[in-house]
């Protein structure tokens, strides 16, 4: 009679381990989705540029990285936002990407060989403010010094 009981309770226990199993694999495929979701990372950052063919240029330079699914760079607030998966690039390399076409980000000085070949709309000012709020400013020069 005993064995009878031991050898029920083995089959509940054998039940039991596989029906965990399964529970177990259920959750892992919920796991990976939420992660894929999560692994885009948006940035924004500061990018100097004048004008439609500046915001192409950029553009094109940030999305020429691995990784980066968006890139919108505005011309009045003088900033870029990007969307990248941070398993296949970060923030450095979109900043490098974008100085090499020749504009300057706020971490890295724009290629001045790149600079010198952009069309004469596009030689922006290298003071120019960055991150911007994009209202327009009146000048009104109270900063110069005679
Ligand atoms: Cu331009």
């Amino acid at each position: 009679m005993k064995k009878v009981i031991l050898s029920v309770a083995v089959i509940i226990a054998m039940g039991l381990t596989s029906c965990k199993n399964e529970t177990k694999k259920v959750e892992e495929t919920t796991t990976t989705e939420v992660s894929k979701e999560i692994a885009m990372t948006d940035l924004s950052f500061g990018v100097r540029g004048n004008c439609g063919m500046c915001k192409s240029t950029i553009e094109k330079a940030a999305n020429s990285v691995e990784g980066v699914a968006s890139a919108n760079w505005d011309v009045d607030k003088k900033k870029i936002d990007v969307s990248f998966d941070d398993t296949k690039t970060d923030a450095m390399t979109i900043h490098k990407a974008i100085a090499d076409s020749g504009y300057d980000t706020e971490k890295v000085a724009g290629s001045e060989e790149a600079y010198d070949v952009l069309p004469g709309c596009c030689k922006y000012d290298h003071e120019m403010m960055m991150n911007q709020s994009g209202e327009v400013k009146v000048d009104d020069h109270s900063d110069h010094e005679h």
